[in-house]
């Protein structure tokens, strides 16, 4: 039954503009016109938007609004990444379960997904807005055979990422504000969480956890965050379909990743680089041992954040937040 709502949807997602009939989908799919007509009707109700015209049959209009899994599966272009899906409606933090997961063996490039979080999370257990439908909300887990130190290298690469994926989907150009923030126009689009769990040296896995603020209208922001948050809607006045922007980003990572396993992280730093925006500017670092103010020079190989002061002293910035 699962098999017949997954030909549905990829009969409808590959023929957008055709009327398919209830008579040759149900040919089609070898069962009865009334599963077929059950199946129509649970899709509504996941958002599908569907019309049906007599004699003609049923179309896709549009696609919903809450994420469907199975809409991510068909038409992702990935060997591994984002393969094996696990979501959920609503849950605390998409870490939390993806930590668990790893634990349990989970295999690289399973992602977590959910609709809502109540308690998600940014760094130093800060809060993280995570309003049902609005945004995406999910944590990859990765296993790079790679000691501890060379981690932050997987937060940048997921900012690149992210940046390119969001761009070949919406056309929005994304700025990369150092470690792990996305900007429109010095507004926050985008957090990355980057947590892991190692033996010893090495890294066993990382889970990077991306929040991406996709069809948020200003009111869905908490008064706080009104004026330093912004959304993909409210840069192009248009909803975005969340599906085809997780497809995106996964088919970059996976490209990225691919590069970083097989060439080291010089390709992704220039990269990185060419979208950053603290780079050559002055910039103040507060880190948990006080503020440096100093020039933004560049990032090392490991992805820690170089800074000259007014006195010409170089400063390693492993950890802060950047004011721009
Ligand atoms: C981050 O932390 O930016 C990392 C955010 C990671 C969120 C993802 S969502 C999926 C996964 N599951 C989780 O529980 N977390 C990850 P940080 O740099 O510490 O920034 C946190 C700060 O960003 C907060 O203190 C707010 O000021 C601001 N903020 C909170 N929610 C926001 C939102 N939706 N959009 C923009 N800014 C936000």
């Amino acid at each position: 039954s699962s098999d017949i709502r997954k030909g549905l949807i990829e009969a409808f997602t590959n023929n957008p503009d055709q009327y398919l009939s209830g008579e040759s989908l149900a040919e089609l799919l070898g069962c009865s016109r009334t599963a077929i007509w059950k199946h129509i009707e649970s899709l509504r109700k996941d958002g599908f938007i569907l019309e049906a015209v007599r004699k003609k049959g049923y179309r896709i209009i549009s696609s919903p609004e809450k994420i469907v899994p199975d809409k991510i599966f068909f038409g992702l272009n990935t060997k591994y990444m984002g393969r094996n899906i696990h979501f959920e409606d609503s849950v605390d933090s998409t870490q939390t379960i993806a930590q668990k997961l790893a634990l349990e063996g989970a295999e690289e490039g399973t992602l977590v997904i959910a609709e809502e979080q109540l308690g998600g999370r940014g760094r130093l257990e800060r809060k993280w807005q995570s309003p049902k439908y609005k945004g995406i909300w999910m944590s990859l887990i990765l296993k790079p055979n790679i000691p501890i130190m060379r981690a932050p290298q997987l937060t940048l690469l997921t900012a690149v990422a992210v940046v390119q994926g969001i761009h070949e989907v919406t056309g929005v150009q994304a700025d990369i504000k150092w470690p792990n923030d996305l900007l429109l126009h010095g507004k926050k689009l985008t957090g990355i969480l980057t947590e892991m769990q190692a033996d010893s040296d090495r890294v066993h896995s990382l889970i990077i956890g991306i929040g991406i603020n996709v069809n948020q209208q200003l009111e869905d922001f908490e008064k706080d965050l009104q004026s330093s948050a912004t959304s993909i809607y409210l840069e192009t006045q248009k909803s975005w379909d969340r599906a085809e922007l997780i497809q995106g980003i996964m088919l970059q990572l996976e490209k990225l990743y691919q590069l970083y396993l097989e060439k080291g992280f010089y390709p992704i730093k220039l990269l990185w680089e060419s979208y950053s925006v603290s780079l050559g500017q002055k910039v103040t670092a507060n880190t948990l041992n006080g503020s440096i103010v100093g020039l933004a020079k560049g990032i090392t190989e490991d992805g820690v954040l170089l800074l000259e002061d007014e006195q010409g002293v170089m400063h390693s910035i492993y950890s802060a937040d950047i004011l721009l």
